[in-house]
């Protein structure tokens, strides 16, 4: 991992040197200050008792130590193969059961390859693939898809899959997840993305999401692809009916993971958004609660380099405010190309931004924009660059 040495701002060592801080929050921010990593019990106190100010001074200290005033994003597209998923979530808004299919979508080879086409001649680094789990898209049907997009355009880095269409496909396929990785790697995925992780502990699994892949299967999947080379994202669905202590336990199992293999890049805490949902009951989490959650999670997770929003998910507002609560990352340019969250009742509802708005975004918010490939090379530094009004509003 990078890191640079930073004092602490005024601000947090006025927060810190307050008579009135917790004793046991103060033990938490020595320990973060002398880079200790956090226990468990430090992560629930945390949740408990961290108010917003000392979490967002002291997780922005962990970014700036980390990455100075750096925030990445990437300019990418996403292919939803499918919304037809034999899985049944409680909180997804976009499936569509296999009976019911003719409600959803199905896309051919011929039909995701003229979307990534729409892109010739366009710098975009990374497509995106990921949906439902469709019965008789198989391990066959998605190895010749990347074989034909690689054809098409080599250097597009395929980001895609997450363990839950993986672990369906390889089992349909009767391969191992080793040799089911092996084919995909092969046919050419260069990394998977974060999603399908929830809430790993099975109090909760159960009630959200019971019938795909459980922890195990998830982590092992992910272990799989470090093996073979491959880096991956991981994420949490938080601000439902967990409990602090569940997402303390699903950080646990990717620190711990992450310790074994270094293999992930990026964390990507996703908040609940409750429209047209089974879960539709279940209020969603505050600004404020997010806030906190995104600067938990900077401090928790000592061995990942880089905490992600999700701007499509977050709304771009609060994807602002997250820069100073430990993000770094912010995703991609996205280009109205995904629907999970547009359905689930986000503020985006087609959510497409040009490089240019992206990086004034994070410019508005005091940051420095560059631009990333998936892996974190860095393509280019926005800082000096100035946009035209046309640029802006396009
Ligand atoms: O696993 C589904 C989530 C995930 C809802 O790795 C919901 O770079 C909130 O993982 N409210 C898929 N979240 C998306 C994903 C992702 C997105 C962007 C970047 C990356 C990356 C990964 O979306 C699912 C699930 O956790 N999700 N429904 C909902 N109602
Ligand atoms: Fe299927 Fe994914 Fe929706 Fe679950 S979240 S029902 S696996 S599309």
């Amino acid at each position: 991992m990078t890191t640079t040495t930073t004092a602490p701002k005024p601000g947090l060592l006025t927060i810190l040197s307050s008579p009135a801080l917790d004793k046991d929050l103060k033990r938490i921010a020595d320990k973060v200050l002398n880079r200790e990593r956090l226990t468990q019990e430090d992560g629930i106190m945390l949740f408990e008792k961290g108010e917003i100010g000392y979490l967002g001074a002291l997780a922005n200290y962990v970014r700036e130590r980390l990455h100075g005033n750096k925030t990445y994003f990437n300019r990418n597209f996403h292919i939803e193969p499918t919304n037809v998923c034999v899985f049944t979530c409680k909180f997804c808004s976009y499936s569509r059961l296999y009976k019911n299919r003719e409600e959803g979508w199905e896309l051919s080879i011929d039909e995701m390859l003229d979307i990534v086409k729409k892109y010739d001649g366009q710098p975009v680094t990374e497509v995106h693939i990921v949906g439902g789990v469709h019965p008789k898209m198989n391990l066959d049907f998605f190895t010749e898809l990347m074989r034909r997009i690689k054809a098409h355009r080599p250097d597009l880095h395929i980001k895609g899959f997450t363990p839950v269409e993986l672990d369906y496909m390889f089992r349909k396929a009767k391969v191992s997840a080793e040799e089911g990785m092996r084919m995909m790697k092969e046919a050419g995925l260069q990394s998977l993305p974060g999603g399908g992780a929830e809430i790993f502990h099975p109090d909760i699994r159960v009630q959200i999401c019971h019938d795909k892949v459980d922890a195990d299967g998830w982590l092992n999947i992910h272990r799989t692809a470090h093996n073979m080379g491959m880096v991956t994202n991981a994420t949490m669905l938080y601000g439902h009916i967990e409990e602090y202590w569940h997402r303390v336990d699903h950080m646990e199992r990717l620190r711990s993971l992450q310790d074994e293999t270094h293999g992930f890049n990026t964390f990507i805490p996703l908040k609940f958004r409750n429209k047209d949902n089974d879960m539709a009951h279940v209020p969603e989490s505050t600004i404020v609660e997010d806030l906190r959650m995104y600067a938990i999670a900077r401090l928790y997770m000592d061995n990942f380099q880089h905490l992600k929003a999700y701007w499509p998910m977050l709304g771009r507002n609060s994807a602002q405010l997250t820069l100073s609560f430990g993000v770094n990352d912010l995703d991609g340019t996205i280009d109205d190309t995904t629907k999970i969250y547009s359905m689930a009742g986000s503020e985006e509802q087609s959510p497409s931004m040009n490089t240019a708005q992206l990086a004034m975004l994070i410019k508005q918010a005091g940051r420095t924009p560059v631009e990333r490939d998936t892996v974190y090379n860095e393509v280019k530094d926005y800082s000096e660059v100035e946009f035209t009004e046309e640029e802006l509003l396009n």
